[in-house]
């Protein structure tokens, strides 16, 4: 978090690369940030470090189930070299899968709403290759999607820039391309402008596209991959060239300076912060409360960025200037224990006899349970005796719930709800808080997120065997 560069610091490195005796300074390699008159730098990563930085990014390690495309995202193929983020794709079998490729997101660490988004890269080519920035709803769903570029491999002089927009499975989507040079031999910068009114697509700086209808208006978050295979590019074949790598320089996000508005960014390791309201920017003197939640096995510790906003949870802060907040969160040695690890577990159904239900308490998140596509469909674990159970942490594979309900039972006959929710968000999902006892834990799945089952790396339970005497 301290290692967030702002506006000022990026100055403040620039001009000590011209002091010789600084050397933690002389070390940094990142060139000067161009100024952009008008704009303020709301976000950006050089890629100047040692390795991808997790509080920025999330690497994806999925075989995700979209567009018939044929990689496994692996976070072996997702490193930093000579000042780049690489995103290599190769021809390997992993996950079920026989290519490896790479993939980088934003997802519950930035978002922005409005502003102007800037990816210098060198793109990967040949036949099957699908290297894409583009952006999703930080709420999730979909659409709307906003394709900044994409590129397939075997027409690699030809960018597309693409507004996702509807309703599923309504949607629809406007799109145009621009024909240049051959992509895949140098560095280009791909540039979106989004403001209330228009979207418009630059490339090395000239305006290619702009749409003036259906501008997505809630706040997006930045992705960055290469797909191989899959509806867009075809699959690869004999022409193809492996490996092939996907470079990337930098990524910059800029907000439009408005006088007398200010933008409030927040970040976090180890948990999240909500923010309310949480607006694109905000007037002068505008109070905005925030509330920092830990993840499993963390406690709040502090905020960092503005002096005034002391040691509350949650906290209100006063909008008089641009703002970056950071929350600290610390290891809990009180947090409640992983009590599921190891336990039996069943379920209603399963996919195959490759996914079983025990594979849900084994720790391994390359194992997964997986049911068959119809619902209701449950997975539960018996914790050997009545235990008191303080937090629950679903591990989900993408074919997830989007409806799901937490129950608990003395014998796996009668089953008490203790969670439901209709707009569950797949991925890492931890419930917190939580005081109910019992020895089966189930996770009832109602309504699933895709065409397939449910799917769970890991589902487990945190609390305490309850003591003696007390049932
Ligand atoms: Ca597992």
């Amino acid at each position: 978090m301290m290692k967030k560069v702002t506006a000022a610091l990026c100055i403040a490195i620039v001009s000590c690369l011209c002091l010789p005796a600084r050397p933690e300074c002389a070390q940094k390699k990142a060139p000067p940030i161009p100024e952009l008159k008008g704009w303020y730098l709301l976000w950006n990563d050089e890629f100047s470090g040692e390795s991808v930085d997790r509080k920025k990014w999330y690497i994806e390690d999925a075989a995700l189930v979209k567009n018939n495309e044929l990689q496994y995202y692996t976070p072996k193929n997702v490193y930093i070299k000579n000042g780049k983020l690489v995103l290599k794709s190769d021809k390997e079998t992993m996950g079920g899968r026989a290519y490896t490729s790479g993939l980088v997101e934003t997802k519950g660490r930035f978002a922005f709403q409005y502003g102007r988004v800037e990816v210098r890269a060198k793109l990967p080519g040949t036949k099957g290759m699908w290297p894409a920035h583009w952006m999703m709803p930080e709420k999730g769903g979909w659409p709307p999607e906003i394709d900044i570029m994409e590129l397939v491999g075997s027409k690699p002089n030809i960018i597309h820039m693409t507004n996702h927009y509807g309703v599923y499975p309504h949607n629809r989507y406007d799109t145009k391309i621009f024909a240049g040079p051959d992509y895949t031999r140098d560095f280009h910068v791909y540039a979106l402008e989004w403001d209330e009114g228009e979207l418009r697509w630059f490339i090395d700086g000239i305006q290619r596209s702009s749409w003036a209808r259906n501008v997505p208006k809630e706040p997006f978050y930045i992705i960055l991959n290469t797909a191989v295979g899959g509806i867009m590019p075809g699959n690869p074949d004999a022409t193809t060239v492996f490996p092939q790598f996907h470079e990337i320089d930098y990524v910059r996000v800029y907000a439009k300076e408005i006088p007398g508005t200010f933008f409030l960014m927040t970040s976090a390791e180890n948990g999240r912060i909500t923010v309310d309201p949480r607006l694109p920017r905000y007037n002068k003197g505008e109070k905005v409360k925030l509330t920092a939640m830990p993840k499993i096995g963390y406690k709040f510790a502090g905020w960092t960025g503005d002096p005034s906003l002391g040691s509350d949870n949650p906290a209100r802060v006063q909008m008089n200037k641009h703002k970056r907040i950071s929350a600290v969160f610390a290891v809990d040695p009180g947090a409640p224990k992983l009590i599921s690890r190891g336990k039996d577990a069943g379920a209603s159904t399963c996919e195959s006899e490759a996914m079983p239900a025990k594979y849900v308490t084994d720790g391994d998140m390359n194992s997964r349970w997986s049911s068959e596509f119809f619902d209701p469909q449950w997975v539960y674990i018996d914790l050997g005796k009545p235990c008191v159970i303080e937090a629950v942490r679903l591990e989900w594979e993408a074919a997830a719930a989007k409806a799901f309900k937490l129950q608990v039972s003395d014998d796996a006959r009668e089953w008490n709800t203790f969670y439901s929710t209709d707009r569950a968000e797949g991925g890492t999902e931890e419930i917190m808080g939580l005081n109910t006892v019992g020895r089966f834990v189930r996770m009832y799945g109602t309504d699933r997120k895709t065409k397939y089952g449910y799917s769970l790396y890991e589902f487990e339970i945190f609390g305490k065997e309850l003591p003696e005497g007390r049932q």
